[in-house]
């Protein structure tokens, strides 16, 4: 332990607060050190002074030459959970001009993909659930989109958004989208239904928002770098990160491995909004157990033992609006009577709160459980960072992440016994 340090750190480790930052106790050690230093200088003799001198000017050495170099981040998660939304808002956020015009224009056809699987999906799910259309006008719009297959149209014309127009305001279609967790339907389906006249526009352009809200299944391993301006007393300047990227469904997870070698951290993302849904894969599989059995494998895997852990509670607003409409987790997780229980005596009464908490505590019980025999970290500490999170929400990403950065920070000056 380094000795200047006297803050009190962050006990439990568990640095949440409904998405919003709390600063890490850690973090602000970190920020302070040269100004403990002088402090410190004040109350010690002066052969003592000297050393603790030789001694922290090469703390100041090592922990310039940490941030010379790139901190690796791993962003693992269940298909959909919402890694890939998390690098388009890193790109948002620290990379100048973070999408051009031409890139712009070549998401139009992802766009107009999401549109089309989203409305023959709808339409198709009608009929499978034997809902009926409004009008015999509407049924042949239906018959329309069906004809074409899952082959999105190259452009818009004007009688295929009026067919969607139609259909996504018809009384049975809405009663299909109600629904949706019965199906499978991506989670921008209504985004973009909503605004399909707008982007039918001649000459429109997506704007960072479609960006963020438009689905693409990841499918190898990507990676994004970028610069993080670095606070003055560390030398200011700034740090680069390394963000990788990786397909969460079963079939592209056995690429994992190949991304894990010198991680700093691995950011889990979890979806909550996803209590009431099975995955795209396997449809008996609940998503949020999915995504509780995967943070279990993340967590005991010994490849990961030494790395940082930081998971994303996302789709805070999914969840939000699911509680809204009448839907409970009991449901689905018939435990969460057990914890009612529990939450009524800590006093979080509200439906949602409850619900985040439980879904927290779930996580907070997986590391709490014994390592695997096989794990050489038995009878090591190890602390995980939980963040409620909204992904597709910029200023909610940027508040998090700046936590995230904190939490990286204090996590490496520990390791290199500096805090
Ligand atoms: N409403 C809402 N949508 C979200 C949130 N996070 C992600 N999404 C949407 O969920 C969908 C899936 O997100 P992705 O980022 O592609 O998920 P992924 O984890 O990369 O999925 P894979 O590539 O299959 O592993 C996209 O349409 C996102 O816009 C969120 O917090 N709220
Ligand atoms: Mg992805």
């Amino acid at each position: 332990m380094g000795l200047l340090i006297r803050c009190p750190r962050d006990l439990d480790g568990h640095s949440v607060a409904a998405g919003r930052i709390v600063k890490d106790p850690g973090f602000v050690c970190g920020y302070l050190l040269p100004t403990m230093l002088l402090i410190d200088c004040f109350r010690r003799p002066s052969h003592e002074l000297q050393a603790r001198k030789k001694q922290s000017s090469k703390e100041m050495v090592q922990m310039r030459k940490l941030y010379r170099d790139p901190v690796k981040i791993l962003l693992l998660g269940a298909g959909e959970s919402g890694k890939t939304t998390i690098i388009k808002q890193m790109r948002i956020l620290h990379i100048q001009n973070s999408y051009s015009f031409d890139e712009r224009l070549e998401k139009l056809s992802d766009i107009y993909e999401n549109i089309h699987e989203s409305i023959y999906e709808l339409v198709r799910q009608v009929v499978l659930l034997s809902l009926e259309f409004d009008s015999v006008s509407n049924q042949r719009c239906a018959e329309y989109i069906l004809r074409m297959g899952h082959q999105a149209p190259w452009n818009l014309s004007a009688e295929y958004v009026q067919c969607v127009r139609r259909l996504w305001s018809d009384s049975g279609v809405k009663r299909c989208y109600k629904r949706s967790n019965e199906f499978q339907l991506i989670e921008s389906a209504k985004y973009f239904l909503d605004r399909v006249e707008k982007i039918s526009m001649p000459g429109y352009i997506p704007t960072n928002s479609d960006i963020l809200n438009c689905r693409k299944t990841t499918t190898g391993i990507q990676e994004i770098r970028f610069n993080v301006r670095m606070p003055g007393p560390l030398g200011g300047g700034m740090q680069e990160f390394r963000m990788f990227d990786v397909g969460g469904q079963r079939h592209h997870r056995s690429k994992w491995m190949q991304a894990f070698e010198g991680v700093h951290a691995v950011l889990f993302l979890i979806s909550c909004g996803g209590f009431d849904q099975t995955l795209r894969e396997d449809p008996k599989q609940n998503r949020l157990a999915e995504g509780f059995e995967l943070f279990r494998g993340v967590w005991h895997n010994r490849f990961l033992a030494e790395t940082g852990v930081i998971v994303f509670m996302n789709k805070q607003d999914v969840l939000e609006q699911k509680l809204l409409a009448g839907k409970s987790i009991r449901t689905y997780f018939p435990d969460y009577d057990d914890y009612v229980a529990f939450a009524d005596k800590e006093q979080l009464y509200d439906e949602l709160t409850r619900t985040r908490s439980f879904i927290r505590s779930k996580l907070v019980d997986i590391t709490n459980e014994p390592p695997r025999r096989t794990s050489h970290l038995v009878g090591r500490k190890r602390t995980c960072y939980f963040h409620f999170t909204v992904a597709t929400d910029t200023q909610n990403v940027r508040t998090v992440f700046n936590d995230v950065h904190s939490i990286i920070l204090t996590k490496n000056l520990s390791k290199m016994d500096l805090l």
